[in-house]
């Protein structure tokens, strides 16, 4: 210890190194904790200190009711590993088995196995044993990725533990049981101990493997973060993110001292102060979002506010849990999986089709939706749903193109999207119908060319384009645009609308070959568990009040007659959200292409991944 102090002392090059290296490890970790107490709602400008990000946290239900997830799952992990764990190395410790050396390896394969690989074979595994995705999955898969460490950890105490103890206590006359409570266990406390924190600590955190086994109703803190970061970082972000990396650090601060060998009194400080902020928010903010009742829904991003959610919680009585998805492709197949409860789904026009043919629909009762007469029969009838029994018309929009019109003048064609001009300043939708159709577009075919020979020449034009393109995004394309780290885009028309009403510069358009046209309907899954419920709030978003608020939040274009008298005519006489006739006519539904959509999909990956 002497010796290395000497040598950094004495040499500052090797110290500033060090120092170099350690900024490097924790300045992004300071700049998030510095920022969760920035006034400013703007990410990177200091305006002064406050708490509010984490008084406002207090009274935020979904965060609430995601950290009570959090920490019953790792609660639950914790004794079930902590058990275990002991077992298992009281077990290796006492005997000698036969094949040893690959029971030492097989116990650390958790550990080593990419988190990725164990998520889905364990998602598999559910699937195949006919287990609902939901809380319950999430406990059994902490467990299973966390119990090697548990078992790691005591093993290392036991290493050090002096057997001839427990033969003493044998030879005073105490048997097996006596033995463990009063000498064996007294004596590795502290690594059972560690070990415990630690299994609390990794599932506290974990994102991986949750996001693929957590079903409805299970979204535990990491998700929740996940999922507000892709409507754009805010300092509550910053806040919630403080709380549980303190939290973490002290546990394995406590941890780390036990494992030294220190005496259990000196890790009490930092447990107690770290579960005392994971619970704090309980006793300062009340009591998390719950009730019996709740309704499942699973929609695009971007598509419903938090206060029409809360309107219908209120008027009902009900918990109404929102999931969110980017992609079309990306709802079917965690639908596909079968064992998800979702009582609503927003399919686009094409997917709907598909869910009917599998019979994954509900069909609707429509006595119980006397709303549904304000939607405009345009909407209505149409080939993906004739006499719409199975969904009802949510939002209709368009995939265009916007951009910074003082950078790159004016653009009336998919062309500028391959203007080696704009290199490293276009962003493409990642989502495999619309790129690939805007291609096609471009060339004057169809979103729904199924040709083998065209699909390939599209692919090869997205390949070429690639190194223009800064980056693929679906969810919050029109951040990356207002950033200016791009400065034309490929999206969808409400999320640009939202962000060009502050920022004049932007404009939106449909270029002259032509773009697409979306309808996005509400159905109700044939498994969902609460299809009443369910019925209710599709007719609640008919209503024209809840109608036109959804649309003034959201931007996209409602097809309820009745809610347009009641929209700001900022909305309402917007090009980009209400696109008049002449540019209707350019539109194209996406549809159905059944077994096309492989090629489809594998085409997109190809593009994604090449070099
Ligand atoms: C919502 C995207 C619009 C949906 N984030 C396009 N069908």
């Amino acid at each position: 210890m002497a010796d290395s102090r000497a040598t950094l002392r004495s040499s500052p090059g090797l110290a500033l190194f060090s120092a170099l290296v350690y900024l490097f490890l924790y300045a992004p970790i300071l700049v998030l904790v510095v920022f969760s107490f920035n006034a400013g709602r703007l990410t990177a400008e200091w305006q002064g200190f406050t708490f509010a990000w984490y008084a406002k946290l207090l009274h935020n239900p979904q965060i609430l009711s995601a950290l009570r997830n959090s920490l019953v799952v790792a609660t639950a992990s914790t004794v079930a590993c902590t058990i275990l764990g002991t077992a298992a190395a009281l077990a290796f410790h006492k005997h000698r088995f036969r094949k040893q050396a690959a029971m030492d390896a097989l116990i650390t394969v958790p550990i080593v196995v990419p988190e990725i690989v164990l998520a889905s074979s364990l998602v598999l595994l559910f699937a195949a044993i006919g287990l609902r995705l939901g809380f319950f999955t999430v406990i059994l898969a902490h467990i299973a990725f966390s119990v090697s460490y548990a078992v790691v950890v005591v093993r290392s105490r036991l290493a050090g533990f002096d057997r001839s103890l427990e033969e003493a206590a044998a030879d005073l006359g105490a048997g097996p049981w006596a033995t463990f409570w009063k000498v064996t266990l007294p004596g590795i406390a502290p690594g059972v101990l560690a070990g415990a924190l630690l299994v609390f600590a990794l599932s506290i955190d974990d994102y991986v493997i949750t996001s693929f086994v957590a079903g409805v109703g299970a979204t535990t803190l990491p998700i929740q973060i996940y999922s507000m970061v892709r409507t754009g970082i805010s300092p509550e972000i910053n806040a919630v993110s403080t709380i549980l990396l303190a939290a973490t650090s002290l546990l394995l601060f406590a941890a780390y001292r036990l494992e030294q060998g220190r005496s259990a009194r000196t890790a009490v400080i930092p447990i107690v102060l770290s579960l005392g902020l994971l619970g704090a928010p309980f006793f300062l903010g009340g009591r998390a979002a719950s009730g019996d009742k709740v309704l499942n829904v699973y929609i695009w991003s971007n598509y419903i506010s938090p206060e029409t959610v809360k309107k219908f919680e209120q008027r009902y009585g009900v918990h109404v849990n929102v999931d969110l998805y980017d992609t079309n492709e990306a709802m079917l197949a965690k639908v596909a999986t079968g064992n998800v409860a979702y009582d609503i789904l927003c399919p686009s026009n094409y997917p709907v089709e598909s869910l009917r043919h599998q019979n994954l629909l509900l069909p609707l009762d429509h006595t119980a939706l006397p709303h549904l007469t304000n939607i405009d029969p345009r909407f209505l009838d149409q080939a993906y749903d004739p006499g719409n029994r199975y969904s009802v018309p949510y939002f209709w929009g368009t995939g265009g193109i916007a951009y910074d019109k003082t950078k790159v003048g004016t653009v009336d064609s998919w062309a500028a999207l391959w203007d080696a001009r704009w290199k490293g300043r276009i962003l493409m939708l990642d989502d495999p119908r619309e790129a690939i159709g805007a291609t096609f577009k471009w060339k004057g075919l169809s979103y729904n060319t199924v040709d083998e020979a065209k699909l390939f020449e599209a692919r090869r034009l997205l390949m070429e384009q690639k190194k223009l393109v800064k980056t693929y995004n679906a969810s919050n394309f029109e951040d990356v645009l207002l950033s200016r780290d791009v400065w034309l885009a490929q999206g969808w028309n409400g999320q640009f609308a939202k962000v060009m009403a502050d920022d004049h510069e932007l404009t939106y358009v449909i270029p002259k070959e032509g773009a697409s046209m979306f309808v996005d309907s509400l159905v109700i899954p044939a498994s969902a568990p609460h299809p009443e419920l369910a019925h209710a709030f599709i007719d609640f978003t008919l209503e024209p009040e809840i109608a036109a608020e959804i649309c003034r939040t959201m931007q996209y274009s409602t097809p309820n007659r009745a809610a347009l008298p009641l929209l700001p005519a900022a909305i309402r006489d917007n090009p980009a959200i209400f696109p008049p006739d002449d540019v209707v006519g350019r539109l194209e539904l996406i549809h159905d292409i059944g077994e096309s959509t492989v090629l489809y999909d594998r085409l997109w990956t190809e593009v994604k991944t090449s070099e």
